[in-house]
């Protein structure tokens, strides 16, 4: 059956947008100022990230908890790539695919398996789950259900930082389920018209649950930045030092002359939407041909091309990233849960709120 037919429209021969992969860069790590050492702990960061979810979802399936769970595995690339090009303390704030952004932000296995399992030393003091992982500390705001619902608040934190002139910068990360949200359009008129210094980021995985991105939106998702004359870009998100030299270059020009971008990052979600996603509607070779292009391996191949660490080196980061993940699975299972005291606490009660009954 074509394409077409499956979404009940008639062919009419219409041209679908294109979900190609851009180009890589061509620069070499130390042309963007990666030293060789960092690439080593590039690799361990995104190895980390999948590793942990690997284990979380194996923990789901035991149930060891419930809920969602989401994995982001395949999209690691842009998690390390964005925390290494910001500052520590610009601002991050993203959907509730959450996990990978966290841990590269700095959340560790212990908290981040801790607050799947419901459990008080999790990120959250185990009342967030997988999909609310925050760290204040970290400049991480988390973590947000509601499709769209976090990006004026990516916009409030630019705000913030603008009026405090404090040099630092808001990135805003959402799915490509979100570029048809009305909330998308207040935020980026107000990030344009005030000039805030944040990034918007669509990290476009080629689905929003079960549906592609051709059939869910009209148009290129990069041409909602021109209403509000907002630069842009679209960009590979398989590649981390893309993601590098992007971020690098867009944060600086968004620190210097105070204005918004947009950013289309090009990646794919390898797991089904959750957990009980058969993943019926798209095919094995789709999947195969995005796993060649996967982030991780394609690290692991320049380090070993470019001789900045051996096989051994990398050997030795999966054994150890590997235990770590074990012993905060048995860290999580033996920790204790929150007291039921605690459930009203850490909750933004405004007090005079005028309509408030
Ligand atoms: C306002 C709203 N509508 C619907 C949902 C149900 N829902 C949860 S996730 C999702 C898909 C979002 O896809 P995308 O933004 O592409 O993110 P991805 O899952 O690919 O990371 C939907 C529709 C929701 N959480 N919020
Ligand atoms: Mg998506």
């Amino acid at each position: 059956m074509a394409e077409a037919d499956v979404a009940g429209f008639t062919p009419t021969g219409v041209v679908y947008k294109s979900t190609e992969l851009p180009k890589p860069t061509k620069k070499s790590h130390k042309t963007l100022g990666i030293k060789d050492k960092e690439l080593l702990e590039l690799f361990e960061d995104m190895y980390r990230q999948r590793r942990f979810e690997e284990r979380a979802a194996q923990m789901y399936q035991k149930g060891k908890f419930g809920g969602f769970l989401h994995l982001y595995i395949g999209q690691e690339a842009i998690s390390t790539g964005t925390v290494y090009a910001l500052n520590d303390d610009d601002d991050i704030i993203t959907a509730y695919r959450d996990h990978g952004m966290g841990l590269a932000r700095g959340i560790t296995s212990e908290q981040g398996m801790a607050e799947l399992f419901g459990k008080r030393t999790g990120c959250s003091k185990g009342k967030g789950g997988s999909m609310h992982y925050f760290d204040v500390k970290n400049h991480f705001w988390g973590g947000h259900a509601i499709v769209g619902a976090h990006l004026p608040v990516g916009a409030g934190l630019a705000f913030a930082n603008k009026y405090q002139n404090n040099n630092r910068i808001a990135t805003c990360f959402f799915g490509d389920g979100a570029i048809d949200q009305g909330s998308l359009n207040e935020s980026f008129n107000l990030a344009s018209l005030w000039k805030l210094p944040v990034i918007y980021v669509v990290e476009n995985n080629g689905y929003s649950m079960g549906t592609a991105v051709k059939r869910h939106s009209a148009g290129e998702l990069i041409n909602r930045a021109l209403p509000y004359e907002m630069k842009h870009e679209v960009i590979n998100g398989m590649d981390v030092l893309t993601v590098i030299e992007k971020f690098q270059e867009v944060a600086k020009d968004v620190r210097e002359n105070g204005q918004p971008w947009f950013l289309e990052v090009r990646t794919y979600r390898y797991r089904g939407h959750s957990m009980s996603d058969p993943r019926t509607y798209r095919t094995e070779e789709e999947e195969k041909e995005f796993k060649e292009t996967d982030p991780i391996e394609r690290l692991k191949t320049y380090i070993l091309e470019k001789k900045t660490a051996s096989q051994q080196d990398i050997d030795e980061v999966q054994k150890r990233i590997d235990q770590e993940v074990l012993d905060a699975i048995d860290a999580a299972d033996n920790a204790d849960s929150p007291d039921p005291d605690e459930l009203y606490d850490d909750i933004y009660v405004q007090e005079d709120y005028p309509f408030q009954t």
